[in-house]
Formats: structure tokens, sequence, C-alpha cells
């Protein structure tokens, strides 16, 4: 088949454009470092649009760029008007901005509001006294009834935070608690407090005003917490478990449905919105998505992500079965159906390397990324591509803790081994799960870092760059960067892509996926051996054209039968007329 030049979901009119859209996301820290400090920046981006461009993408989201102590990376934001120095300044925004817009692709933003720094002038603010105007943005609370300050157990709640540890601290200015659910220098905002809900709407408007093509909204699930804060329920740990409490509470879809209203009504042009929920439920996800509910267009859910978590949580590794994730991002595309909307994704700059973790990036390394993006991009939904992962970068071989740069996983490290673990099994799980995987640089050539930096990077650059580079893989017709270029073309040019309905087929077998898509007289028939021994498959193809696959000679299928070499993946199609 003859592909055409991308027809871009930005010179359409349609409210749903983000349908036949692909998005790729940006960690600005890992992509591309400008003037040598070791950092990725705005600059650098700027100077990779090609890259981008090529491989036909629509939408870029970028991960944090505000003003930032960088406890987790910018994910804590001290002043959310204006861009830390480290990435550059608001003029390299607006001319990043102004370049994105003129290739015909779209910019969306991190919003970050279920926290902010704590050097954020509200929380400077609200700490300084009892009766401070702005106490009540954020969640502060004496110690526990019979318990002085400072004693153990003296904590609000018996709540964990995502990184180890209590989710209260003290703070001694004024003897109370505040809440974190994540670090102690992200508190979290009291969005029960109307100000605190006007203020960020204010806000996003500002950065809409200024050119943004819309948001992902952080953990925007957990803004509506139990206002009774109880206890959670001891988990394995013995710490007690608040998510019930914390997560997609009471009011959430009354938030949503308020900044919806606040935020975009009566706004021309086209935007984007995705919320990061953890621990969404399908039929939540529904309502969150529902074009009538005027909520979001679309969520990233994380049940597919969490199957290879055991009892212990993600560091507890558990084995992943493709059985399991067959029947996770099957329930997800039936259930959403034609009323919700799916995103679409494998990796992001919280998860190991898509081609480590679901593939094999040993000996089936290019045929298992092509078939895991093949599989992804073909479903009903918005497919997101993290950096790199358009390369098949893989994890990285984190030789001592020394190497490892995340709050999550340093926090980890040192609670186990205080709490008695041996430091070699949880740095073996730090290495298959942990997030620094997906934030080594992004691997532009075979140069000794990787072209990411003149510099000495934050994080040590993937030894495998020497082989594994976008410089590489651009002009080889065989690549993965040139597959994803074929996935997204796809989604660009045919309907049954972006807007089909979907059928799982083999829905028992333990090792490859295949599906159907129908779009009027088109139907689309997806299927891939996710594993490294041949197989056999009983699936009829006669009446259909091969569309695309990831191997060079394919074997003609015989009649009901299909044999698929390991990894191999292949896309038919078929017209009635
Ligand atoms: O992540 C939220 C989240 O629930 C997890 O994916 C998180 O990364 C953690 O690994 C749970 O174990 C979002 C951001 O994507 C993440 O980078 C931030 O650290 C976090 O929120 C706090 O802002
Ligand atoms: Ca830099």
């Amino acid at each position: 088949m003859t592909l055409t030049q991308p027809d871009r979901a930005t010179t359409t009119n349609d409210p749903q454009w983000w349908k036949s859209a692909v998005v790729y996301q940006i960690y600005p820290r890992s992509f591309a470092d400008s003037n040598g400090d070791g950092i990725g920046d705005l600059p650098g981006i700027r100077s990779r649009l090609d890259h981008l461009q090529e491989l036909g993408v629509d939408v870029i989201w970028l991960s944090p760029i505000y003003r930032s102590p960088h406890a987790d990376n910018g994910y804590d934001i001290a002043d959310y008007h204006d861009i830390d120095p480290v990435f550059g300044s608001l003029a390299d925004f607006d001319a990043l901005l102004a370049d994105v817009h003129e290739r015909g692709m779209k910019l969306v933003m991190d919003l970050v509001v279920n926290h902010t720094s704590d050097e954020h002038p509200w929380f400077i603010e609200s700490r300084s006294s009892t009766d401070n105007p702005k106490r009540d943005w954020y969640w502060w609370r004496p110690a526990r009834d019979g318990f002085a300050p400072g004693d153990p157990g003296a904590e609000p709640t018996n709540w964990e935070s995502f990184f180890s540890g209590p989710t209260w601290t003290l703070d001694e200015t004024t003897g109370e608690y505040y809440l974190h659910l994540f670090d102690t220098k992200q508190p979290d905002l009291n969005w029960e407090n109307p100000e605190v809900r006007q203020a960020v709407y204010a806000m996003m408007r500002w950065w809409l005003d200024r050119g943004v093509d819309g948001f992902r909204m952080d953990v925007i699930n957990l803004i509506s917490k139990d206002t009774a804060l109880p206890d959670g329920a001891p988990g394995v740990s013995g710490v007690g478990n608040g998510f019930p409490y914390y997560a997609n509470g009471p009011r959430i879809h009354e938030f949503m449905q308020e900044m919806h209203r606040e935020v975009f009504d009566g706004r021309d042009g086209e935007h984007l919105t995705v919320g990061e929920m953890p621990g969404v439920t399908w039929q939540d996800a529904v309502l969150f998505t529902d074009p009538a509910r005027h909520e979001l267009d679309m969520v990233f859910q994380f049940e597919h992500v969490n199957l290879d978590h055991g009892p212990g949580g993600k560091f507890d590794p558990h084995p992943m079965r493709v059985s399991d994730l067959k029947a996770s991002l099957g329930r997800w595309q039936r259930e959403l159906g034609t009323t919700g909307w799916n995103s679409l994704y494998l990796s992001n700059h919280d998860q190991p390397r898509s081609v480590s973790r679901f593939g094999d990036d040993g000996l089936h390394w290019r045929e298992s990324a092509t078939a895991l993006a093949t599989v992804l991009h073909l479903h009903r939904g918005t497919p997101y591509v993290y950096q790199g992962e358009e390369l098949g970068m893989t994890n990285a071989p984190f030789a001592t803790v020394g190497e490892l740069r995340d709050v999550e996983s340093l926090n980890h490290y040192r609670e186990s081994v205080i709490a008695g673990h041996e430091p070699d099994t949880v740095l073996s799980a730090i290495r298959h799960i942990g997030r620094d995987n997906a934030r080594t640089p992004v691997q532009w050539d075979d140069s000794p870092q990787a072209g990411f930096t003149t510099g000495i990077p934050w994080i040590g650059v993937n030894p495998n760059h020497t082989w594994l580079n976008a410089a590489a893989q651009r002009d080889d017709p065989a690549s993965i960067y040139q597959h994803y270029r074929r996935l997204i073309e796809l989604r660009h040019t045919l309907p049954v892509v972006a807007h089909g309905d979907f059928t799982m087929l083999l829905a028992d077998h333990p090792t490859v996926y295949a599906y159907e898509r129908h779009h009027e007289d088109t139907t689309l028939l997806v299927v891939a051996n996710l594993a490294g021994d041949a197989v056999d498959v009983e699936l009829d193809v006669e009446s259909y054209d091969l569309l695309l696959s990831n191997t060079e000679d394919c074997v003609a299928p015989s009649a009901e039968r299909l044999a698929l070499d390991p990894w191999e993946a292949r896309v038919y199609i078929t017209t009635s007329s």
C-alpha cells in the first residue's frame, strides 16, 4: 500500500478530532539538552521537532516545565505561571509553542493540581499560622486524639504515601500535620475550598489564552477526598490503605464538571483533556468520558500496568501473562464501547520500558516492540507514544543504587533496607519496575552521550545507545521508528482505525492477541503473536488483503489457518461492496 502524507487531525473542525490523533509524551528533563548542563530543556525540544513531525504525531504532551524545586522532577510546582530556569523562559516556551503550531501539531501541558510544592507561595502562607487566610487551602489536622504532635502513631490517619512513609508531616510552626499523598514536599491542595478551585481554573484559562491546546491532569481523581479522613484497613505492610478515602471521592464528578464549565465552555478551538486516574474502574471511566456529561475527553486507567504488581505493591514483582493483558485491555475496549473513549498506552515516565516489560528486549527486540505497538495503536482509543518508545528503548542496567535518581525508588530502597530486606533483592525489583528506566536520556545517535547533551547527563545514558538510536532507525524501512510512523499514518488515513468498533478474537488463546474492527463497509483484522515461539492459529483471512506486517517475508495463509513467527504481527483489511 502507498501511504500518503498524514492528514493531520488539526485540519478538521471536529470536536472529537482526537479520535484520529496520536499523542507523543515528552519528559523534558530527558529529551534534549541545548546548553550542556546535562538537563533537557525547551530549546532542546525545539531542535528536535523534525523527529516528531516525521513520525506524524498530532499532539505533544509536555511533562511539567513550571518553576519547581524538583523533589519529584517538576511534579512539585512552586509557580504555575512561570517556566523553571533549568528548562528555559516563558519566551522559550512561546517560541516552542509557535514552532509546534506551525508544524500543524498541538501542545498539551501537564496540570498538577492535586498538590503543589511546599515552596509554592500558597503553602508558605498556609503553613505560617492557623488563622492565615490560606490555611484552609491545604489539609491541616492536629495530632490524633490522645497523642502529642511528633509521637509515633500521632499522624491524623494511618495512610501510607505513594512514596513510602506516612502521608502526614508535622509542621513545627503550628504543631499540626499536613497531608501529602506523595512526597513530603508535595502538600495536597484542599479542593473543598472554592477559592482553591477558582485559582486553579484561572491558571488553566491563563495557559489556554497563551495558546496551549489542553491538559494532561495529574492524579486528577485524587482531588476529592472523604472529608472525614477515616483510617484505612491495614495492608500487607501493616500500614493503612487510605485509597478508598482519597481516590474517586464523593465530589469528583462535580469538580470535573465545574472545571469544564469554568475553563472550556464557550472556547473556540480544539482542546484535549486527559485525566490520569490511578485505580479508576471502567464504570467510572464511562462517566468521566461520556461527552454528554462534559467532564473529560479521556482518562489514563492503570489496570493493565498493575498486572505485574504482587500483593506487596509495585515493588513486589508478579509474572505478567499475555492472557491477563488481553482480558484487561479487551474489557476496557468493550465496556467503554461507544459511550466513553480510551487512552491507549504501554509506557510513560512512571512505567518501565514497554519492550522490556511486555516484550523481549533481547533476541526478539525489534519484532516484539513492533508487535506490541501494532496491537496497541489499532485499538479503539487515542494512542500515546512515550519518548524513545518509537525507537524501542529498553530498561536500563542500573548497577548500583547510586545510579538511581527517582524519589520513589530511593525512598523505597531506604525504607526496605532499614526494614531488613536484602539490598540486592530490593535493587532487583527497582531495576524491573522503577521509574528511572523511562527517564534515561533519549538516544539520538551513537555519540558518547547519545546526542542528548555535550555535558554530563543528570542520569546515565543507556549503554545500548551505540546501536539503539534514532539516527540508525530514521531511514531504515524495517526499523521500529518506521513501523510506528506507518501505524500513525493508518490512524490518519483509515476511518476504521479511528472510528471502528472492536471485537476480540481468539479470546482464550494464551499468547495470540487478535481482534477485528468494523466501520461502515470496512473490516480490519489485527493478529499478533505476543510470545517467542512460533504458533499456528485458526483464523480465516482468505477474503482479506495484507495491509501491514512486522516481518519481511510473511508466509501466505492457508485456508483457515495462519502460521505466525515469534512476535509476528499482521494487519489485514477487507471492504465489502
Ligand atoms: O503519578 C501518579 C501515580 O499514581 C503513579 O503512576 C506514580 O508514578 C507512582 O509510581 C505510584 O507508585 C503522577 C505522575 O505521573 C508522577 O510522575 C508523579 O510522581 C505523581 O503523579 C505525583 O505528582
Ligand atoms: Ca539544559
